[in-house]
């Protein structure tokens, strides 16, 4: 077999991987949940462990040959276990949703109920939204935040969870700025005799270096993904105490997933490696720094922030108190064009259809990679505001451009 190139054997394909690499050099990266993964981890994707099935475990597979894998994925947890502290952890899950799956999977039964927040309050699909498996296959109630302060309510949800008895409740968000407090939820769930499921998709990497509080030892179980702060391969992880380790795997493998992708789970062994290192640490300060700067100018720029600014890595910009006649995906789409990329986001209390949405979520975990520091976050945050006031004036447009493409030129990616 000859080892011939994507550029040899299929062009077409070719132009879109280069093309792709090309829009992430020329555009910022601001969706909350991307990030820019190491040459390392880039390989280790790549590479020939795709061609591995390993249905099974390390030292207990299904299948043979799997010595190499097997180092791969203890690596992995071993990692993962000194970065979180967990007693247990599961590698395999292919996403955040399907780690979510996972202790469903092990904990519940079809019916059984779930408290999690909405979806458009900053919630996830995964977490009980009625067209996910999770809203299809249980019983599911959602508290909101508080609407004045665009925090999680915990006296409401203690009231709630007393008159729902859930038999899980879900905490940890994909569109919330604020430091979320952990204990309090834990006592919330124990009192009401509820596991309590953490879902720190977004903010794993700050919960491995400290720079937010973590759930692990104090929540039942915790979920994540692992291609968010945590810059590694893609896919999921669960962890919890050792007693529910056997539940997992086998909710995992044989419960809803066959071969696991070994060659994300390299991925996934690399980044830790990769994270367990000082350079990570400075990393992930510097993001939550970036966030802050980012909130304060787009603020000092009249924009409306839930919450009123950021803990984390993302800011969410409610437009419908500056520039009510401006709808999120508006802003998502001028700002594309001069190229700044993140999403339209429904805010608490949304009016509008979630695909218009009337706010705009923004998160520098990609930028922080490229090596920004609040200087050039702020004139980021400028050129959004600029676009936000005038969404579809060219001479803006223009000079936003500009701007982006010097920033763009000023922090290389993937030289
Ligand atoms: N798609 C992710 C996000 O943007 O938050 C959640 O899975």
């Amino acid at each position: 077999m000859e080892y011939d190139t994507v550029r040899e054997t299929d062009p077409a394909v070719a132009d879109a991987l280069a093309g792709e690499l090309e829009r992430q050099q020329e555009t910022l990266a601001m969706i909350a949940s991307e990030n820019h993964v190491s040459p390392a981890v880039l390989e280790a994707q790549g590479s020939v462990l795709t061609n591995k099935y390993a249905e099974g475990y390390p030292d207990a597979r299904y299948y043979g040959g799997c010595e190499y894998v097997d180092d791969v994925e203890q690596l992995a947890i071993d990692r993962a276990k000194s970065l979180w502290g967990a007693e247990y952890v599961n590698v395999q899950p292919h996403s955040g949703s399907q780690a979510n799956m996972g202790v469903y999977l092990a904990m519940l039964d079809p019916g059984d109920k779930i408290l999690s927040l909405d979806l458009t309050h900053g919630g996830h699909l995964s977490h009980g939204h009625p067209k996910n498996f999770a809203g299809q296959l249980y019983t599911v109630e959602q508290y909101e935040v508080n609407p004045e302060t665009g925090r999680i309510d915990y006296d409401a949800l203690a009231e709630h969870a007393s008159e729902f008895e859930p038999d899980v409740i879900v905490s940890g968000y994909s569109a919330y700025p604020r430091t979320v407090d952990f204990e309090r939820i834990q006592e919330i769930a124990s009192d009401v005799g509820s596991y309590h499921l953490a879902d720190i998709a977004h903010i794993t990497g700050l919960v491995a270096t400290g720079d937010h509080p973590s759930p692990v030892g104090i929540a039942d179980f915790v979920t994540g993904s692992t291609h968010k702060t945590i810059r590694a391969g893609r896919g999921g992880i669960i962890m919890s105490s050792e007693e529910h380790g056997d539940a997992i795997d086998s909710a995992v493998i044989p419960g809803m997933q066959g071969g696991p992708l070994m060659h994300n789970i390299a991925g996934k062994a690399v980044g830790f490696g990769e994270a367990l290192t000082p350079a990570f640490e400075e990393y992930a300060a510097q993001v939550v720094d970036n966030a802050s700067a980012l909130a304060d100018r787009l603020q000092e720029h009249g924009l409306h922030l839930v919450s009123g600014g950021t803990d984390t890595h993302l800011v969410l910009v409610d437009l419908r108190e500056s520039h009510p006649d401006t709808t999120g995906k508006d802003v998502e789409k001028a700002l594309e064009a001069v190229g700044i990329v993140l999403n339209a986001n429904t805010v608490p209390g949304e009016t509008r259809s979630p695909f218009v949405a009337s706010g705009i979520r923004a998160g520098t975990p990609a930028l922080t990679t490229r090596g920004f520091e609040e200087p050039a976050i702020e004139t980021v945050a400028d050129c959004i505001a600029k676009i936000v006031d005038a969404p579809g004036d060219a001479a803006v447009h223009a000079e936003v451009a500009d701007t982006v493409e010097t920033l763009c030129a000023e922090h290389p990616l993937y030289e």
